[in-house]
């Protein structure tokens, strides 16, 4: 593996003297290899990832957007963070041929980041003040990319959060059982089918037109942050291969999904996997304060709503790896994707078991922080009654 990776390492344009490479991170997809190499007497750090092209079926497309997305994110950070600006975003390492993406003989597609250094991703987070730093550095990577120029990016993965196809596919996969396993899933087939309308409601909100498709992450995951080591701050968002036109839903639905509870996304102990409405109300804040200003009254009202919807769909996709026998996700045993699956929908029960009170406390954050005309405020204290009336919990 070592000299295989050395002699990726020497098609890009690094500095230094390869010295090892080792497996780094706990992403799903693709293959990251961090790299030590030796420049004079100074040891430094880079990135190589071997990129998964059966999920991602055009590499060098998805290498266009990032390079775009992170160009942009540069020039509009730079001011801000002037002596720390190669921390406060991706850099893609070029070829030495300068290109963005080397393609060995094996047809395998390689990249190369810049380390970003002092600070780490967290699978779990550990206080309220990361979930709150995680969600405002994804909530103001979405507003930078308001403004990202035409034309659209690539649509990496076509249908990516498309609830209903997602709901086919497994419906697809069901039927055919091709590994025998339904059996061992009864339970999650029943939840899952019960919640089929769920998978109706984004693609109603988009044809409306009361919700905007805008540019968005799509793979929120709470380890797809840098947070600084020292001040906790959220440095750098990372793993932008699905960044593309999407809804601020699905990005706050993913952060919701991957921090209200304590428990890990493959938790076996059932009973420790609950909304914690702390950390609940520091995500909203962190979310509300990189993005709050941009999204309208119908996003802001369905957040507690993305945040079940993508639980679901993550839990729905979890559940179809399993059933077409492990084809997608990495595994690092039999039954991991059921075990995932079942982590997800505990996780989905526990927020619709809270969703009215999640609501709540969404309202009263958002319009503590949001300055709001008369006219809306007037508007969300009628929708608070009446979601208030139809519920008997004590207003949080
Ligand atoms: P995957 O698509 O497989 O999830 P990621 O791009 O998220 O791959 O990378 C996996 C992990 O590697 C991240 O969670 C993070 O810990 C680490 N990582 C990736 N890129 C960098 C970087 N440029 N600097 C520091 N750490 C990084
Ligand atoms: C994958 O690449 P990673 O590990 O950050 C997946 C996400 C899922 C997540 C579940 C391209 O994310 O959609 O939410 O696993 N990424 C892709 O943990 O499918
Ligand atoms: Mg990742």
């Amino acid at each position: 593996m070592k000299s295989n990776l050395k002699k990726i390492v020497d098609h890009f344009n690094m500095p230094g003297e390869f010295i090892e490479a080792r497996s780094y991170g706990t992403g799903h997809i693709n293959d990251t290899y961090l790299i030590d190499y030796q420049l004079n007497s100074h040891n430094g750090k880079t990135v190589i990832q071997r990129i998964n092209h059966e999920v991602f079926r055009e590499p060098l497309k998805m290498m266009d957007n990032i390079v775009r997305v992170t160009n942009h994110l540069r020039v509009k950070l730079a001011h801000r963070y002037p002596d720390d600006i190669h921390r406060r975003v991706l850099t893609a390492i070029p070829t030495r041929d300068d290109r963005f993406c080397y393609q060995d003989e094996e047809g395998n597609f390689w990249r190369g980041f810049e380390f970003i250094d002092r600070a780490r991703t967290w699978d779990v987070l550990q206080s309220l003040d990361q979930a709150y730093q995680a969600a405002k550095a994804f909530g103001e990577f979405q507003t930078l990319l308001g403004d990202l120029p035409q034309p659209k990016l690539h649509e990496t993965i076509p249908d990516f959060h498309n609830g209903p196809k997602r709901y086919r596919d497994f419906m697809e996969v069901l039927e055919k059982d091709p590994c025998n396993r339904a059996r061992k899933a009864y339970k999650e087939i029943e939840f899952l089918q019960e919640q089929e309308a769920t998978f109706e409601v984004v693609p109603q909100l988009l044809e409306s037109g009361a919700i905007p498709l805008r540019t968005t992450h799509n793979d929120t995951k709470i380890n797809n942050v840098l947070l600084d080591d020292r001040s906790g701050e959220g440095v750098c968002v990372l793993d932008l291969d699905t960044t593309m036109p999407g809804v601020s839903l699905y990005d706050f639905g993913d952060i919701v999904r991957t921090t209200v509870s304590s428990a890990a996304e493959d938790e076996t102990d059932l009973s420790k996997i609950c909304v914690d409405m702390e950390r609940f109300g520091a995500i909203v804040k962190g979310f509300l304060a990189g993005a709050g200003g941009g999204l309208n009254r119908t996003e802001v009202e369905y957040l507690v709503f993305g945040g079940k919807l993508l639980t679901l769909i993550i839990g729905t996709r979890f559940l179809t790896d399993y059933l077409a026998g492990d084809r997608y996700y990495k595994i690092h045993h039999e039954g991991h994707n059921l075990q995932r699956c079942r982590a997800q929908f505990k996780l989905v029960q526990s927020i619709i078991d809270h969703e009215d009170i999640m609501n709540r406390q969404v309202e009263r954050i958002h319009s503590q922080i949001v300055p709001v005309n008369v006219e809306d405020r007037q508007e969300k204290s009628d929708n608070l009654k009446k979601k208030n009336a139809s519920s008997d919990l004590p207003i949080n």
